[in-house]
C-alpha cells in the first residue's frame, strides 16, 4: 500500500534512518514524560519510546491493557512539546480488535507520534515479563486486520508489528512465520520480542530473519551492545523502561538519605533551573 509520509515528518525520518544502511542500530529510549524525553534528547538517542509499562506504572496502573489511546496521545503530546525527535508508541495489541486498533492509528497520528508498535497478545495482555499472568496469542487473520486498520486509520505512521510468540514459549520458527505474515499485511517493520537472558534467542532471530528491518528490545539482555545488535542485523534497538528504573532508584536513594540526614544533597539533585527549562520553550530554545 502507498502511504503519503513526508520525507520532513518524524515518520518519513524515521522510516530514512531505519533504511539507510549505517552500521550501527538506531536507538530508542522510553521517556514517560517531557522531562524524561529532554534526558533522551541530550544523551543523543535518535527516538524516544512511548512505553505501555512506563505509562502504566507512572498512572498507578498494570499494564494489562488499562490505557486507552487518549492516555498515550496526551504523553505524546508533552514529548512533542519539547522535541522533534521521532516518538514510536507502545500500542500493546490495541486493544484486540480492527476498529480498536484503527482508533489508536487515528488519534497517536493526531497527536504527532511517528510510529506503533503493534504486538499479537491476545486481549486482554499483560506485560511479556510477568510473573504472575501467562501471555496468549491472538490469532493472525486478527492481527493482519488490525494492521490493514492501522495503516488505513493512519497513514503516516510508520507500523511496527510485534510478536510475542517466542515469550509465549513457541517456536523461532513460528515467530518467524508469524513476522512474515505482518510483513504481508503492510508492516515496515517487525520485532520479535525475547526474555531468553542469555541473548542467544535474539541473535538468533537476528540471524534468520530476511525482510523488512528488525526491530529488538534487549530488556532482558542488556549486555548485547550497540555493535553485537548490529551484526546480527537489527535496525533500531528499544530500551523501553530504563529511565524510569533509573529515577527510581535514584528518587530513593534520595529520600532515603533525607529520611536518615534530614537534609536533600543537593550534589544528588538536578537545579531547580535545570527544572524550569524542560517546560520553557525560551530557555529551551537556548539550550
Ligand atoms: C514496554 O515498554 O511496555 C514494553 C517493553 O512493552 S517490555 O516491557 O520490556 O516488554
Ligand atoms: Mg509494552
Amino acid at each position: 500500500m502507498s502511504t503519503v509520509i513526508s520525507p520532513l515528518s518524524p515518520a518519513g525520518r524515521l522510516r530514512a534512518a531505519l533504511t539507510a544502511g549505517t552500521r550501527l542500530p538506531l536507538q530508542a529510549i522510553g521517556a514517560v514524560n517531557a522531562i524524561a524525553a529532554r534526558v533522551g534528547v541530550e544523551a543523543g538517542f535518535d527516538a524516544l519510546w512511548v512505553s505501555g509499562l512506563e505509562v502504566s506504572a507512572a498512572s498507578g496502573l498494570p499494564d494489562e491493557n488499562v490505557l486507552t489511546s487518549r492516555d498515550l496521545a496526551d504523553v505524546v503530546t508533552s514529548l512533542c512539546r519539547v522535541t522533534d525527535l521521532p516518538v514510536i508508541v507502545d500500542v500493546d495489541n490495541a486493544g484486540g480488535t480492527g476498529p480498536s486498533a484503527a482508533r489508536y492509528g487515528f488519534d497517536l497520528q493526531a497527536a504527532g507520534a511517528a510510529a506503533l508498535c503493534l504486538e499479537d497478545s491476545r486481549y486482554p495482555k499483560c506485560n511479556s515479563f510477568s510473573e504472575h499472568r501467562a501471555q496468549q496469542l491472538a490469532d493472525t487473520d486478527t492481527v493482519c486486520a488490525q494492521i490493514k486498520e492501522v495503516r488505513a486509520a493512519a497513514p503516516d505512521l510508520l507500523l511496527i508489528a510485534r510478536t510475542e510468540t517466542l515469550i509465549c514459549g513457541e517456536s523461532l520458527a513460528d515467530a518467524l512465520a508469524r513476522a512474515r505474515r505482518y510483513e504481508e499485511a503492510g508492516a515496515d517493520a517487525v520485532l520479535v520480542h525475547s526474555k531468553d537472558t542469555t541473548g542467544r534467542q535474539a541473535l538468533d532471530v537476528g540471524r534468520q530473519w530476511d525482510g523488512v528491518p528488525l526491530v529488538t528490545v534487549p530488556t532482558a539482555f542488556p549486555h548485547l551492545g550497540h555493535q553485537a545488535l548490529a551484526d546480527a542485523g537489527f535496525r533500531l534497538a528499544i530500551y523501553a523502561n530504563q529511565l524510569s528504573r533509573a529515577a527510581l532508584t535514584a528518587m530513593r536513594e534520595a529520600a532515603g538519605e533525607f529520611r536518615t540526614t534530614g537534609v536533600f544533597e543537593s550534589g544528588r539533585l538536578a537545579d531547580v533551573q535545570d527544572l524550569m527549562r524542560v517546560g520553557d520553550p525560551d530557555a529551551r530554545a537556548a539550550l
